[in-house]
């Protein structure tokens, strides 16, 4: 299963030979999406929810050439706390392999390595999607398309307002992305249970979200799926609280003509720095309750597959 460009960690190997449940954590949480030493903290605490609900962790990034499937301590310190980590979405995948660069993998290219390890199940915070204004800048996520491609079902607390949330929908409705949202009606976003969009489809347990994840993989072509799952009520802040702070910062990057891949990681700081610690704390809340599910889902999976 380790080839040059494919390193398992052996409990991971274990795990998936075994037919045991496996989940993929994505490593641009950790190096642009949290600060130090928050971020690492909570990659760990994130790996324990996932051993302590019976699965097994798989923290993925690019690393010495290859795609790591599961981080020792080590290597997650040095994702968490190493200046210039590079951020590898899909288009980056080769030139971080070859040139033995230090790259996060974004939500796209943490599918991509749960794919080739034959990983079906990833929990991460928020993903990306349609951007606001993006009339102007096209800019549009590269973790969309990949969704669209590759059979791994993405847990997240929806997205945040730094996108056009209903857009983002529209796309994915598009793209043949199945939108589970779990136990609500409404698609969450990030911080609040409520964005003001209906959520396309909702589940309630995690076994019926494994059944529609198991025969939605029958599908020809089949690519992944977004579970959406709510941030906990006692964890959320209100929509209208945190949009001051997010049109500001989105007004931030625009004024200072930040764009490509270097959008989403500026909007990520700005808000954790203008937000004071709060949405830390929530954004930390949702990345676990995620971890949770995801591993929920994955033990109900292992047990119909
Ligand atoms: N949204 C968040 N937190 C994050 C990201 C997005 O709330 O950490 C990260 C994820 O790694 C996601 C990436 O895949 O940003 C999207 O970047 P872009 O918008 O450049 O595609
Ligand atoms: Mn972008």
């Amino acid at each position: 299963m380790t080839t040059p460009h494919l390193k398992i960690h052996p409990d991971v190997a274990a795990a998936l030979a075994a037919g045991r449940a496996v989940v993929a954590l994505e490593s641009t949480i950790i190096s642009h999406g949290m600060p130090y030493p928050k971020n690492v903290e909570t990659a760990r605490e994130v790996e324990q929810i996932v051993r302590d609900l019976g699965g097994t962790p798989a923290t993925i990034a690019i690393m010495d050439g290859a795609f790591q499937i599961g981080l020792t301590e080590e290597q997650i310190e040095r994702l968490g706390n190493t200046p210039d980590v590079m951020k590898a979405s899909r288009r980056d995948v080769g030139l971080a392999l070859a040139t033995q660069r230090l790259a996060a993998t974004t939500v796209a290219t943490t599918m991509i390595g749960a794919a080739m390890a034959g990983i079906r199940l990833f929990a991460t915070g928020g993903t990306g999607g349609v951007h606001r204004g993006y009339q102007n800048s096209l800019d549009v996520s590269a973790d969309l398309p990949e969704l669209a491609q590759t059979p791994v079902a993405v847990v997240s607390a929806g997205v945040k307002s730094i996108l056009d949330i209903g857009r983002t929908l529209e796309y994915l409705e598009t793209l043949g992305v199945p939108v589970i949202t779990c136990a609500a009606d409404e698609f969450p976003a990030f911080y609040s249970r409520e964005s003001g969009h209906p959520s396309p489809l909702r589940l309630d347990a995690p076994e019926s979200i494994a059944g529609t994840l198991e025969a939605h993989w029958t599908v020809p072509g089949a690519g992944g799926a977004l579970i959406a799952n709510p941030i906990p009520e006692k964890d959320a802040i209100a929509f209208g609280e945190m949009e001051e702070i997010i049109t500001r910062a989105v007004n931030e990057a625009e004024d200072q003509g930040i764009h490509g891949k270097a959008v989403t990681p500026f909007l990520l700081a700005r808000i954790v720095e203008l937000s004071g610690g709060t949405s830390l704390t929530a954004n930390i809340a949702l990345v676990k309750n995620n971890a949770r599910l995801a591993t929920e889902i994955a033990v109900a999976l292992a047990r119909i597959s």
